[in-house]
């Protein structure tokens, strides 16, 4: 298949450990809205589907992604938080502000999972248009919300 109609998001479903008592946070950006709530409800989903309790989903939002890393920092810090995932959307521009953001976001959230020593995912899309985004948003390339919510469940059978 053209690797322009191939869901991007492919994921293997083995190895999944039971999370029906896991405590999940899902922490998401509030810009590029329409993007950021798509990966969300992907997460959400994904997280239900594979036997989450609905009650044990707490979301936060952020005002950007770079807000991302003490968003989820906050979140860590709780001990009944077993895996964190980061929702956000950081859209090329003109300027460096794309760089210094992405670079901020995955380096913040790096230090936080090893800080808390637990899933801290990077469910961030970094792309040159918002069709880019959307397309990995629900779009024909997937959805990227799910994939990140796999790989924290994934992560929690480390
Ligand atoms: C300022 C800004 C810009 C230009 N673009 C984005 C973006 O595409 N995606 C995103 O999540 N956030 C953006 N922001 C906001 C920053 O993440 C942050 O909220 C502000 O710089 C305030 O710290």
């Amino acid at each position: 298949m053209a690797s322009s109609l191939k869901s991007l998001s492919d994921y293997s479903l083995k190895n999944l450990v039971d999370i029906s008592n896991c405590r999940f946070a899902i922490v998401v950006s509030e810009w590029n809205e329409e993007v950021t709530e798509s990966l969300y409800n992907g997460a959400y989903e994904t997280l239900v589907t594979q036997g989450a309790q609905a009650d044990n989903i707490i979301r936060k939002d952020v005002p950007g992604s770079f807000e991302l890393s003490l968003g989820a920092q906050k979140m860590a810090e709780h001990e009944d938080i077993d895996a964190v995932i980061c929702i956000g959307c950081v859209i090329q521009g003109e300027t460096k502000h794309f760089d210094f953001i992405c670079s901020a976001v995955a380096n913040g959230i790096t230090t936080v999972s090893l800080k808390y020593n637990k899933p801290v995912i990077f469910g961030v899309l970094t792309p040159n248009t918002q069709k880019q985004a959307l397309d990995r948003a629900g779009g024909k390339h997937g959805n990227k919300g799910d994939e990140a919510a796999i790989t924290a469940i994934k992560m929690l059978s480390l």
